[in-house]
């Protein structure tokens, strides 16, 4: 597939973005994504590789009002999910973040959806002020706030590296994850596993 590279070389001006590790998303919580535990030892493995090299770790997290416009009851197309300050919006117990991480969260606003980590927040400003020129993206989910980071960070002229081994889909539709994949290989992302990632 195009976009796929042998192996990429960490370096100044990278850094790590951990999407949605929540436990909401994760088995067992009301937007339970499939298989996505599977992906959180491999970002850890991923965190301790950037913290090695002194690169930044940001974690997004989805963090929602208790009305917010995407649940159900608002008439959104999601059940209610990662309503900030709740266990559900917590970060997996299983994550390992570092002392240094930066945390982004998204979505705050009652009458806004936001799926990119980019859209409403600090994050390009961070970016930006930190002098970072790529990002390496993992974590959930791959066909909305990871594809829709993706888009965003590539238009604000962000080098994109998707880590495929550390995403998985809603798939609300089958192959929705799939189709994002190519979406976002299209756009000019890399896309790798993180045993590609050379240090
Ligand atoms: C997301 C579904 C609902 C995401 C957020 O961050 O990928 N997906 N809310
Ligand atoms: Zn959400």
């Amino acid at each position: 597939m195009q976009g796929q590279e042998s192996a990429i070389h960490l370096q100044t001006g990278d850094v790590l973005l951990v999407t949605d590790i929540q436990n909401d998303f994760l088995p067992g919580g009301s937007l339970a994504v499939a298989h996505g535990d599977e992906v959180v030892q491999i970002l850890n493995a991923c965190i301790v590789d950037f913290t090695r090299h002194g690169l930044m770790v940001v974690a997004t997290r989805d963090w929602h009002p208790i009305d917010h416009c995407s649940f159900h009851a608002q008439g959104g197309p999601w059940p209610q999910h990662c309503v900030a300050g709740t266990d559900g919006a917590r970060f997996s117990a299983s994550l390992v973040l570092p002392d240094s991480v930066v945390i982004v969260s998204k979505a705050t606003l009652r009458d806004k959806e936001a799926y990119s980590s980019f859209e409403g927040t600090e994050l390009d400003r961070l970016l930006r002020k930190a002098g970072v020129r790529r990002f390496f993206i993992g974590g959930l989910t791959t066909d909305y706030c990871v594809l829709n980071t993706v888009r965003d960070g590539m238009r604000l002229g962000y080098a994109a590296v998707v880590l495929t081994d550390t995403i998985r889909a809603v798939d609300v539709t089958p192959d929705d994850g799939e189709r994002a994949l190519v979406e976002m290989v299209r756009l000019g992302a890399v896309c790798i596993e993180r045993q590609q990632i050379m240090e």
